[in-house]
């Protein structure tokens, strides 16, 4: 402490004294009680992200309120939210921030495991060795680890028609949220279809394409894999169903098909995205082909 703010400190106390004693001010507590909750400071505006502020129009005194309201309605995008001279609303700053936050949750965050045990999946892992290098790294994301292939040889059914396998992708919630509505539809489906099964597992850190180097080892004729598409601004738990006929080494997206945004939150929901998933299925073993040759056998091209 130098002299000057010894100075400034005793400055400070004296006046202090001074208008104690005047009765200016309350003395000063020895140990002040905290400040009750609801008097510290705050944002004082209401939640942007309650579904009822999400929706509400900003535009002052807009030149036709029903049409800009029926125009908002028809999407999800931030439109109609007004602005502050030339900057965002406080509050569209807000509820951005808030949705860029459960994007992230939804990247960084985990699969339940109560949500794998459910359903008896056992846990396998790509190359990735951390969320980092997930996100900077999507080619180890596409290959299993060594110890992953020897657990997949030693545990799985060889051969199936169909196997289904899960992963984390990049939407922890799209799992945990959709898994466990979906799969009893899927699993409903293509037993009713009499159709041979493989072992179901889970794979972290997954990326689509690593369907190839599991069916190198398991060899079934249809590949899905459940996973958690990339999260929007406004949707953040969606699932995709990406399969392919016969996935090996050298197989491209071109191979495969997708079932996308599975989601009770606004997408094709969890009833509705099964029955499409058992149905692409079915005609991938009927054409004993997927992506555009499945297409093209079927006469859909052009
Ligand atoms: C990122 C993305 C892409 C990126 C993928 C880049 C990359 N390496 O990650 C790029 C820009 C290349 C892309 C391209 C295409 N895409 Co795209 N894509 C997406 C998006 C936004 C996210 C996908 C995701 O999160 N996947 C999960 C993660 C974990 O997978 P990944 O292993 O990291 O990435 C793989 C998949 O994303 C896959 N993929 C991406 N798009 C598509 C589309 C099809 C038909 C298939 C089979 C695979 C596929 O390619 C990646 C590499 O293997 C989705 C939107 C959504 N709601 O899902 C659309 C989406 C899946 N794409 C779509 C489409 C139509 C395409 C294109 C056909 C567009 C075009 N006309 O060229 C191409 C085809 C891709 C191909 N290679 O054959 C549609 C599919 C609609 C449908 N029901 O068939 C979606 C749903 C967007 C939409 N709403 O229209 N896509």
């Amino acid at each position: 402490m130098d002299n000057k703010e010894i100075d400034i400190q005793a400055i400070v106390k004296e006046i202090m004294a001074e208008l104690t004693q005047n009765g200016a001010i309350d003395p000063p507590q020895e140990n002040p009680s905290p400040i009750p909750e609801q008097q510290q400071a705050g944002i004082d505006l209401p939640d942007p992200s309650l579904p009822e502020n999400r929706k509400k129009l900003g535009v002052a005194n807009p030149y036709d309120p029903e049409g800009l309201r029926n125009l908002c309605s028809t999407t999800s995008a931030r439109l109609g939210v007004g602005r502050a001279g030339p900057r965002p609303r406080t509050e569209t700053l807000l509820l951005f921030q808030a949705d860029h936050a459960i994007t992230q949750d939804a990247i960084y965050g985990e699969v339940d495991q109560e949500v794998l045990d459910k359903f008896a999946l056992f846990t396998v892992h790509s190359q990735v060795e951390s969320r980092v290098q997930y996100l900077l790294r999507p080619d180890l994301g596409r290959l299993l680890n060594e110890e992953s292939q020897a657990i997949i040889a030693e545990r799985c059914e060889k051969n199936p028609q169909v196997q289904i396998v899960v992963g984390d992708g990049l939407s922890a919630a799209a799992i945990n949220n959709n898994f466990p509505l979906i799969y009893p539809v899927i699993m409903e489906g293509l037993k009713a279809a009499n159709l041979s099964l493989g072992t179901p597992f889970f794979i972290k850190n997954a990326r689509v394409g690593i369907i190839n180097d599991i069916n190198e080892i398991i060899k079934a004729d249809v590949v899905v894999i459940l996973i958690g598409e990339r999260p929007g601004l406004g949707i953040s738990d969606a699932m995709s169903a990406y399969m392919g006929w016969q996935p090996a080494h050298g197989k491209t997206d071109a191979d495969r098909d997708v079932v996308c945004m599975i989601t009770m939150n606004g997408g094709t929901n969890t009833l509705e995205g099964g029955a499409f998933v058992v149905e692409m299925v079915k005609k991938t073993l009927k054409y004993q082909a997927s992506g555009i040759a499945l297409r093209e056998k079927a006469g859909e091209t052009g």
